[in-house]
């Protein structure tokens, strides 16, 4: 048994918005008393977390006065250094507003549109200053229920006009932050634009800046819909596109629970983190989860040192996997190589392709080459549940 306990090189970060969720849903009021952006930071910084990220309305509210704000803004500060957590992320609350009921880039009015770009420069200019080198899009709102109102063409036009201005703006400030886009595909609208990390990662590659946005896949939101999680930050991470990770977890179909990383989907967790540690990712492993409804304080510590701890259990059980010597055999006869035959399928040249097509390739013999997937699923599984 390893040593779980989180170090800032793990690089473990909380929402303002997730130690501090105060369990309310659409069915019931809050079951917790509303915590300080200050006491959030304490708490996540005695558990061991590198950072903590915000929406702009987390740490500061909307209708704040100037001074509430400085006042806020000191304690918060101070309390940054006191427990050394750094804000690595920074995003800006779309879609709680009533403004945004229609989306805020996306939505069919140019004065909200106006209003959502006024409103994330403020944020960027918060989060900057606070030193966040991530800047996040969750576009919540942005999304219908009624198609007859907008067509989505539109929509994503609208959207990438506002991606385009604040890469923009981030430049001519001087910010150097990276954009990283989440998708979702539903709640709170019934249909959300862009609702997979894979119709992001095509969408980026239309805007003015592609090379300063990437993506902030979420476990919960592909897993909503079904999805294989881990292939889809496969997929990202291969275009060079994930630039920042949101942790939680999910049963597939459902409404987003948000629920404590890896209580629930072990097996993809698992994989998840495997790929996040042989990659060597450096991003924040931001954890944007929260506690069950049912916990008061002690358990919001409890949920929060559980993902980290969790994360940490299966990086161990990771490695493990890499140096277990079966597992590793099985690979090695899985993946049957063949040189020259790789050399004439890489490269296209008429010259390979000639050689190519005339070799005599049997596929009755080649199809008999032994797979030993239960095997090795077998040996997987009994990593993960602790017996091997
Ligand atoms: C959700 C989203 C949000 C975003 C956050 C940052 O489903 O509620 O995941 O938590 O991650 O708004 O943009
Ligand atoms: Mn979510
Ligand atoms: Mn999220």
């Amino acid at each position: 048994m390893g040593d779980y306990t989180p170090s800032k090189s793990d690089k473990f970060t909380f929402g303002l918005w997730t130690i501090g969720n105060p369990g309310r849903d659409p069915f019931g009021e809050p079951v917790r008393p509303p915590l300080a952006p200050h006491e959030i930071v304490k708490i996540a910084g005695e558990l061991g977390a590198y950072g903590v990220n915000f929406h702009d309305n987390d740490l500061i509210p909307i209708d704040a006065t100037a001074s509430q704000r400085d006042q806020i803004l000191t304690d918060f500060k101070r309390a940054l250094e006191d427990y050394d957590v750094k804000v690595p992320m920074a995003t800006t609350n779309l879609f709680s507003d009533p403004v945004f009921r229609d989306g805020g880039f996306t939505s069919n009015d140019a004065q909200v549109r106006a209003y959502a770009l006024q409103k994330v420069m403020h944020a960027m200019d918060l989060g900057a200053g606070l030193g966040a080198e991530v800047y996040v899009f969750w576009g919540g709102r942005e999304g219908t229920e009624v198609d007859a109102s907008k067509d989505p063409r539109d929509g994503i036009k609208w959207f990438r006009e506002a991606i385009d201005y604040l890469c923009e703006y981030s430049i001519s400030q001087g910010y150097d932050l990276k954009f990283a886009l989440e998708a979702k595909p539903n709640e709170p609208r019934g249909d959300i634009f862009f609702p997979t990390t894979g119709h992001y990662l095509a969408f980026i590659q239309t805007l003015e800046h592609p090379e300063m946005v990437g993506v902030n896949p979420e476990v919960a939101h592909e897993t909503m819909a079904g999805l294989n999680f881990f292939h889809g930050v496969a997929q990202a991470m291969e275009a060079g596109k994930l630039f920042h990770i949101d942790l939680n977890d999910q049963r597939p179909g459902r409404y987003d629970q948000d629920f404590r990383f890896g209580s629930e989907s072990f097996k993809i967790c698992f994989f998840l983190v495997k790929l996040l540690e042989d990659s060597g990712y450096g991003g924040s492993k931001h954890f944007d989860a929260h506690a069950y409804r049912t916990e008061d304080i002690d358990g919001v510590k409890d949920f929060a040192s559980g993902c980290m701890r969790t994360y940490l259990i299966l990086k161990e059980k990771a490695k493990r996997w890499n140096e277990d010597k079966e597992i590793q055999g099985l690979l090695t006869q899985i993946r049957r190589e063949d040189p020259e035959l790789e050399a004439l399928c890489r490269d296209f040249n008429p010259n390979k392709a000639e050689i190519l097509k005339g070799k005599k390739l049997d596929r009755k013999k080649i199809a008999e080459h032994s797979l030993r997937y239960e095997k090795l699923d077998q040996l997987t599984c009994e990593i993960i549940y602790g017996v091997r």
